[in-house]
């Protein structure tokens, strides 16, 4: 899988060298090339950006430095070409799975008050957000849709951590855990969990997991 991201700050995707994704990056399980916009502008001062037609608070990023960036990077329209917004279709682990069966993502971060409409237009295949709030730029965004996909990609997690017994994959949120101490300042691991009986721990666990669903999340809960 490869990942192109597109953004005026390249520098918050340091954070890719670190953790998981990083040691899988390095081991080369997937690539990450970021691409800095502003490398494609043409203007003097390389700007990204102008003032709004029709007036109005903030700038908002001129097209052709951005389509220049996206068909230079993907010249053949091999990738899904995804902008991060407020408007788009919400994350959520379908989405995810979804796009995990794609060979190609190329994200696009937009700042300000956003990109001109044209580039969805002429370039952008589907529009995602990560939820209902504002945030600065589509960069973190980017992060998160990279993170929740690069978990699908063979290799990245090891076996005890797959992507099949977790939260969400069942529709249901997760069981708590407990490691040791079998004790820690009066609170005691439920006694189930120590006995060695599979059956009844799992059991134990689904119970759970169904209850705690019910208490904070019933709306997932519908589709029963
Ligand atoms: N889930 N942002 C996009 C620029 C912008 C402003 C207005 C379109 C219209 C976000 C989110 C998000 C901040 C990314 C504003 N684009 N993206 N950016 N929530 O808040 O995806």
């Amino acid at each position: 899988m490869n990942f192109s991201i597109l953004t005026i700050f390249p520098e918050y995707f340091d954070v890719l060298k670190s953790g998981l994704i990083g040691k899988a990056i390095e081991s080369h399980k997937f690539t990450v090339d970021i691409v800095n916009i502003r490398d494609f502008s043409q203007d003097k001062h390389l700007k990204t950006d102008d003032y709004p037609y029709g007036g109005g608070a903030g700038m908002v990023m001129t097209p052709d430095p951005l389509v220049r960036a996206i068909e230079g990077t993907d010249p053949e329209h091999k990738a899904k070409r995804i902008y991060l917004s407020p408007k788009g279709k919400t994350l959520n682990q379908n989405v995810v799975e979804s796009l995990a069966k794609e060979n190609n993502l190329l994200l696009v971060c937009g700042s300000y008050e956003g990109i001109d409409e044209r580039v969805i237009e002429l370039c952008i295949d589907e529009e995602i957000s990560i939820g209902d709030y504002v945030l600065t730029g589509g960069e973190l965004p980017a992060l998160v849709l990279l993170n929740t996909v690069a978990r699908y990609v063979d290799g990245v997690l090891g076996s005890s951590e797959s992507t099949s017994e977790e939260s969400f994959s069942n529709n249901l949120l997760e069981y708590p855990q407990y490691t040791r101490p079998a004790e820690y300042r009066g609170l005691k691991v439920p006694d189930v969990l120590l006995n060695g009986n599979h059956a009844e721990i799992n059991k134990w666990r689904q119970e759970q997991s169904l209850k705690i669903t019910k208490e904070r999340r019933p709306d997932l809960l519908k589709w029963i």
